[in-house]
């Protein structure tokens, strides 16, 4: 079965196929929107904004449409970036000195990554939504190449003290907020025979 994927970000593509292929999901293709794909995410919620992305993804192609709407939530701060994890400063290394340099008065670091999925059918109408979670803290110091966005500064639970971005590509995926949606989607697609 063929799924549009809603979104413009790469990084989120590259590990949606990953997570997909070590799951055993090879009969699903990946296809990205067209051109002109541009929702206005201006839900106040990451579920609201997945149901956007998948809306409009599906409006443009007439296929079933999966969206990940995602961010780091930081518990001294209430819960931000959250929702505006993509827009908090204009680079994503300005967006990390941005949150260490706001972070400095605070001792509680604890941070969680979130990713809500939707997934909707032909006709729009939504046939599966779930969200995943992945919780550690935020470091002081960033570390690590690999991954993208706030992976350098984000310490996973149960690491030993390594950031998101000091994992591999696999142990990322096996623990991260979008490896717990996803499979939550294909465990979905699977019992349905979709
Ligand atoms: P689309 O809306 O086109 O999918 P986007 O990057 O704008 O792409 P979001 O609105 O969902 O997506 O914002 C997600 C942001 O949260 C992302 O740009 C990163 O800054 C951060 N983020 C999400 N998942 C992450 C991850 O696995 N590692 C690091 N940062 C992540």
């Amino acid at each position: 079965m063929k799924i549009v994927f809603a979104t413009s970000n790469p990084h989120k593509l590259k590990e949606l196929k990953e997570i997909a292929n070590s799951f055993g999901a090879e009969n699903i293709e990946f296809v990205l929107p067209p051109d002109g794909f541009d929702p206005v995410e201006d839900g106040e919620t990451f579920e609201a904004n997945s149901l956007i992305k998948a809306k409009e993804a599906n409006r443009l192609t007439g296929l079933p449409a999966l969206a990940d709407d995602s961010g780091l939530c930081v518990e001294a701060l209430n819960g931000a970036p959250g929702i505006h994890s993509a827009r908090y400063a204009d680079t994503p290394q300005a967006r990390i000195d941005k949150l260490l340099n706001v972070l400095k008065p605070y001792d509680n670091r604890k941070a969680k990554f979130v990713c809500y999925m939707t997934l909707v059918g032909e006709n729009g109408e939504i046939l599966f939504k779930d969200k995943g979670e992945c919780l550690g803290s935020i470091s002081k110091t960033q570390a690590g190449v690999n991954g993208f966005g706030y992976d350098p500064i984000f310490l996973v639970d149960g690491k030993n003290g390594l950031t998101m971005a000091e994992l591999s590509e696999e142990e990322k995926n096996l623990i991260s907020h979008r490896g717990n949606a996803l499979r939550k989607v294909l465990e979905f697609i699977k019992n349905n025979k979709r």
